[in-house]
């Protein structure tokens, strides 16, 4: 294969930005067609794609024999209808996050991806490949510091869109937190439970923020996060690691510091995909490499159906307010 033929589902904030990525920053693919419900969409992302076509729908997409592999970006509501005839017709797949909205759900997608039989679905948890995670990642693994005891995530958007529903806190944005801190750990949460913090008066009304969410992994780590997405000053994901003889801290923006004014100051990123632009870069180019060569290179299905198990409990716990155990099926060996 030549290049890899994407066609790219849901041309928003996300997809247009994977279709440029894909276009001008990656290497053996190219984006061979667009599919949104909104024409102007689908018709705007063509600037950046002028070689592709612009589909109705994955079908029409998969019929036309020019399209080699798919990326969805659209909201996690949609992606099951999407994802199974890609499966049907044995195509890669990259799909954003979260794999879906529902267990039972993420469950048809891994059995649909099983009875094909090869693992053609990989989900876009992107701080899989930031730098500052993957050296974390080997700390902890290395151990020099002991073991680890406790990790502080700081998560914080300075706003959010219109759409952004409550739930949404738990099932959109704490889950980077369910599929990293699994990741980190190499162990699987046990108990989530989140805490309404006061609420800032900056939030949109429907919005219960910031929140704390404390999750327990079955190797005993504590992850307390701090959700906040109306902090208005800018985009921060900061992680500190606390070991048992030391602690280190990734994320913190390193740029350059200017004194002026008898000010101290250093500009912040203001949304994630600026913040976390090398990691997309990475993930988009591992899967296509992954995918040409008939495998994945990041979170699979199965991982996706564990984020979705961690965002039911975290969404009975955030109604509630009591602490509430995921509760996973047993792992197919196709997933060990
Ligand atoms: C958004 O969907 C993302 O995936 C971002 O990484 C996250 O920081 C943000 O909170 C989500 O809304």
């Amino acid at each position: 294969m030549e290049q890899l033929r994407v066609a790219v589902v849901g041309a928003g904030a996300m997809g247009s930005d994977h279709i440029v990525r894909l276009n001008t920053r990656t290497s053996g693919a190219v984006v061979s067609g667009v599919i949104d419900h909104d024409g102007a969409k689908a018709q705007a992302a063509l600037k950046a794609a002028p070689e592709a076509v612009i589909y109705e729908s994955v079908a029409e997409a998969i019929s036309s024999g020019q399209v080699d592999a798919f990326l969805i970006a659209t909201p996690g509501d949609y992606h099951e209808a999407d994802l199974l005839p890609i499966l049907a017709a044995g195509l890669p797949v990259f799909c954003e996050k979260p794999l879906t909205t529902s267990v039972e759900s993420a469950l048809r997608i891994c059995a649909a991806e099983e009875a094909t039989g090869k693992h053609l679905i990989q989900v876009g948890y992107h701080r899989r490949f930031d730098e500052g995670y993957l050296a974390l990642k080997q700390q902890i693994e290395a151990g020099a510091m002991g073991e680890l005891l406790l990790l502080h995530c700081t998560h914080r958007n300075p706003r959010v869109p219109d759409w952004y529903a409550s739930p949404m806190l738990i099932a959109d944005s704490v889950s980077h937190e369910f599929d990293i801190v699994r990741f980190l750990t190499g162990s699987p949460i046990t108990s989530v439970e989140v805490k309404a913090l006061k609420r800032n008066s900056l939030a949109p009304e429907r919005l219960q923020e910031p929140i704390l969410v404390i999750l327990r992994t079955e190797s005993g780590v504590t992850a307390i996060v701090e959700m906040n997405v109306s902090i208005q000053f800018g985009y921060q994901v900061i992680t500190e690691a606390v070991f048992e003889s030391g602690v280190s801290e990734i994320g913190r923006t390193q740029s350059m510091t200017t004194w002026s004014a008898g000010t101290i100051s250093q500009p912040e990123h203001t949304w994630y995909i600026p913040r976390f632009a090398a990691a997309y870069d990475l993930e988009i180019q591992s899967w296509v490499d992954a995918a040409r060569a008939g495998t994945i290179s990041g979170a699979s299905a199965w991982d996706g159906y564990i984020s979705v198990a961690c965002v039911k409990a975290g969404l009975a716990s955030q109604q509630s307010g009591d602490v509430v155990s995921p509760s996973y099926q047993p792992r197919p060996a196709f997933y060990s």
